[in-house]
């Protein structure tokens, strides 16, 4: 048993124009199929292998290999099921919205808050909105660590995450990492994101 590469539910130049095609291949096709394909390296013989990713991300902590491939692997497929072509432009609707606008005061005053956590997270890494006890919060993490690891500072449930490796984004945006944010907000996939946010809520 080993992980597999998730297809995309969209064509690559279907997030056109806000991200463009060949930043998606390369991404998919190459990062995500490259953490993949090590993740099942660094856990072929381990006690971790034939766990679930949840089970490998919540024990590698000590383990660089494992963490940095079981978290690539993990953030991108979240990260490509966040998207969508048919996006909501006028953002999340139902409890999530509500929820978003107690912890934050609007949607446009959350997504302030988003983007400061990804523009200001140092070099490579990533951004997060996290449900839990207390409510909505936004965190991020470096290289490929996520909130399930829960190592330090980051550990609710993940609803949201944005990708702010160079990789991401550098293609169409040289170092605009603020307009790829940006831009980025043109396809995330709200009901998803609601999806996620009531699974976490129960
Ligand atoms: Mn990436």
């Amino acid at each position: 048993m080993t992980f597999q590469l998730p297809d995309l539910d969209y064509a690559y130049d279907a997030l056109e124009p806000h991200l463009d095609a060949l930043t998606m291949e390369i991404h998919h096709s190459k990062h995500h199929a490259g953490y993949t394909a090590k993740l099942n390296a660094a856990i072929s013989g381990t006690a971790l292998e034939g766990s679930s990713i949840e089970d490998i991300l919540s024990a590698c902590a000590d383990s660089p290999g494992i963490r940095n491939n079981g978290g690539g692997y993990w953030n991108h497929c979240f990260f490509w099921e966040s998207m969508s072509p048919s996006s909501s432009s006028t953002g999340p609707s139902g409890s999530l919205s509500e929820a978003i606008k107690s912890a934050f005061g609007s949607f446009e005053e959350f997504k302030s808050e988003f983007k400061k956590a990804a523009l200001t997270r140092f070099g490579s890494g990533w951004a997060w909105l996290c449900m839990g006890d207390n409510g909505l919060s936004i965190c991020s993490t470096p290289n490929q660590d996520n909130p399930l690891m829960n190592i330090g500072g980051c550990g609710d449930t993940p609803i949201l995450g944005i990708d702010v490796w160079e990789h991401a984004y550098y293609k169409k945006f040289g170092p605009g990492r603020g307009d790829y944010i940006d831009a980025w907000w043109n396809v995330v996939n709200w009901g998803v994101i609601e999806d996620r946010f009531n699974s976490a809520s129960q």
